[in-house]
């Protein structure tokens, strides 16, 4: 390796596991995404969108005096078409996710997939109410058959708009409608943009990015919303549950297998294989006390919402969970998954194995997953982890590891706020308008190597809820949280602001909610759909003091998802770095105050996290002042003991603070 200056574990990683294992990659010279980053110097012209290797008269880089590419297409054009680019990739791997779950429906349902059931049946028939499947006294598997054909329908509908969109708050449709940005369908959606950027086809930077939202849209309210209830319909919506997280998940006397990727379907059934009482009995045949599961990524995350399953960490922590020399097989799937990890587990004794047919990763075993075959496929890569044990050399975990209690659907949190009978978000609502709770942060997305990891996660949230702003999570930003111990109700106690800390409570839930994985940004926006209709807080997304922002995004997922969320009326502020389109003055500035007027959301790129807060609560503060709603004081709040009994025995105020709170009151 050439001699760069490399960052010291601490400067590259906030979470002191991480850290913990790059001092031994170090140690070992094993290379990692962080050692990487290190070495390879970004591209400056590429960071910028200046880039266009469109066609092979390029690349054209426009810098200096060029500006104009070799067919004559600006900068703004350029700029915007990388950007549409992104954004159609990130929408196709999040909708493709959805459409492999509606086939595996359809495999139950018809009886081709015979280890997966519907487990939630009242999911089902609320999906089907959407996709206009007919309920009334069918068998269960008929209407599974029907919703699954109708989601499927979706991707390649014919006419008309996508079914979902009627999800949206009834003024967010027509602003949709009227700029002709309602998406027709999803695959149609994706293919249009990227028609649009070959070469000599749309070249006005604004038009360009009018179908980046359509297609963007395409996948919030269609892939990313099918893969989230079909998710439920087969898994179970999620309800909270106990867990752990953090490297200090796996065992050092047990079979330590790590789930990474992003799509359910498999994972579930090797949490169903790792219960196998034969297997677990062929584990303590190779010297194993048993079979430890543990998740990646938002694999991870799926299913730790339903199974409890702990988490070992997120994105930039892959590598380093095979550096434990504990873990004995990696079993991914799709998305997010490292060429790098095959060379760090040549190191070990672990196993990398892919399971999807789109996903070959040279020098991993390919196993490929077939859903006729479901269970047995994962019991025979459970018994290859097994038969991994006896060859594991030094260990090193991490004794680090932090509760959380995550699980928080949107269904959940209604019956959080209200009970069975009443369930509802007017609760939230309430607290929101009265100021308690200031405002709603959706802090999302991934890491990112070049930035130190998790520092940006663990230093907005923690701001936002020293300012009583409720934080709800999904992807790697949530187990970001999770590992940061923020995730437990006792957090609010310790770290909330006083009124969120009062709603925290009352209700018994944590300041930062996990409400899942990346295509669970669908369960944020039919959250703002449900306030938004509720009444109170105006009528459309827009009106909501709320921000939507990724900190660490590094993917073009994160790009589809900021998309989506300012298309539908939210204000999201991308962090680490200058972004994408930095290279046009024009195109940030039609992304921001452009994208504003005209669907009531804007896109910015902060790099710092102070600046990242500070536009968050100022924009939190303008949203409540445009509803009339109170200034936010939360010198108003926290002192929500009995007041009667001291009132009654007639004590001054206090008094009355030092007979609820004692000296500490006052
Ligand atoms: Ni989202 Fe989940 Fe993580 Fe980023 Fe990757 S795992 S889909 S893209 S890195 S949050």
């Amino acid at each position: 390796m050439a001699k760069k200056k490399m960052r010291t574990p601490e400067e590259a990683s906030r979470d002191q596991a991480a850290a913990a294992l790059l001092e031994r990659a170090y140690r070992l010279e094993i290379e990692t995404s962080f050692s990487r980053a290190d070495e390879i110097v970004p591209c400056p012209i590429g960071a910028e969108g200046l880039c266009c290797k469109n066609c092979a008269m390029g690349p054209c880089r426009l810098v200096g005096k060029t500006d104009r590419g070799v067919c004559g297409a600006t900068i703004a054009t350029v700029v915007a078409r990388n950007f549409c680019r992104a954004v159609a990739v990130g929408a196709a791997s999040h909708s493709d996710h959805g459409r492999d779950l509606a086939y595996t429906l359809l495999g139950a349902a018809e009886g081709h997939a015979p280890d997966y059931k519907i487990r939630d049946p009242f999911k089902l028939l609320e999906v089907a109410g959407y996709l206009g499947v007919k309920t009334d006294g069918r068998p269960l598997e008929e209407v599974a058959r029907d919703v699954a054909l109708a989601a499927l329908g979706e991707f390649g509908r014919v006419q008309g708009e996508l079914l979902y969109v009627k999800r949206a708050p009834p003024k967010r449709q027509e602003i949709w409608r009227k700029l002709g940005i309602s998406p027709r369908s999803i695959d149609r959606e994706v293919v249009d943009l990227l028609h649009r950027t070959h070469i000599g086809n749309d070249q006005d930077a604004e038009h360009l990015l009018d179908q980046a939202m359509r297609c963007a849209l395409s996948d919030g309210w269609g892939g990313s919303m099918l893969a989230t209830d079909i998710s439920d319909i087969l898994f179970g919506t999620p309800a909270p549950v106990r867990s752990e997280a953090n490297l200090g998940v796996l065992r050092e006397d047990q079979v330590n297998i790590i789930i990474h990727g992003h799509e359910p379907t498999l994972s579930e059934m090797i949490v169903a294989a790792a219960q196998d009482p034969e297997l677990i009995e062929y584990a303590k045949s190779k010297g194993a006390a048993g079979i430890n599961l543990a998740g990646i990524c938002c694999t991870a995350n799926e299913t730790l919402m339903r199974e409890g399953i702990p988490l070992a960490g997120n994105f930039l922590q892959q590598e380093l969970a095979i550096l434990t020399g504990a873990v004995e097989a990696m079993v991914v799937d799709v998305q997010c998954i490292f060429q790098g990890l095959v060379p760090v587990a040549d190191q070990f004794h672990t196993e990398l194995i892919t399971t999807s047919p789109k996903v070959k990763i040279t020098g991993a075993t390919h196993i490929q997953f077939d859903e006729s075959r479901a269970l047995e496929i994962a019991k025979e890569i459970v018994r290859r982890a097994i038969d991994r044990f006896p060859d594991r050399k030094e260990t090193f975990i991490p004794e680090i590891r932090s509760p959380l209690v995550p699980g928080f659907s949107h269904e959940y949190i209604d019956y959080a706020l209200g009970g069975l009978y009443r369930g509802s978000l007017r609760p939230l609502n309430d607290a929101i308008i009265a100021g308690r709770i200031r405002g709603v942060v959706a802090n999302i997305g991934c890491n990112n190597a070049r930035i130190c990891h998790d520092e940006l996660h663990r230093y907005v949230v923690t701001e936002f809820i020293k300012n009583d702003v409720l934080v709800v999570e999904t992807g790697c930003g949530a187990i970001a949280s999770a590992k940061q111990g923020y995730m437990t109700p006792e957090t609010a106690l310790e770290l909330a602001g006083p009124g969120l800390r009062e709603v925290c409570e009352a209700v018994g839930i944590p300041p930062v909610l996990h409400l899942g994985s990346c295509v669970d940004n669908s369960r944020i926006l039919t959250v703002l759909a449900q306030m938004a209709t509720e009444g109170g807080l105006g009528e459309d997304i827009a009106d909501i003091p709320a921000v939507g922002m990724a900190p660490e995004w590094m993917s073009e997922k994160a790009l589809s998802i900021a998309t989506y969320c300012v298309a539908s009326g939210a204000y999201v502020i991308l962090g680490g770095s200058s972004g994408p389109v930095s290279g046009s003055e024009t195109v940030l500035q039609m992304m921001s105050e452009g994208w504003e007027k005209k669907v009531g959301g804007r896109l910015e790129f902060v790099e710092e996290g102070e600046e990242i807060v500070r536009r968050a609560l100022a924009h939190i503060d303008k949203k409540r002042a445009d509803l009339g709603l109170a200034e936010y004081d939360p010198s108003k709040w926290g002192m929500s003991g009995d007041w009667r009994i001291p009132e009654i025995l007639g004590l001054p105020l206090e008094e009355r603070i030092e007979a609820v709170y004692g000296k500490a009151g006052k």
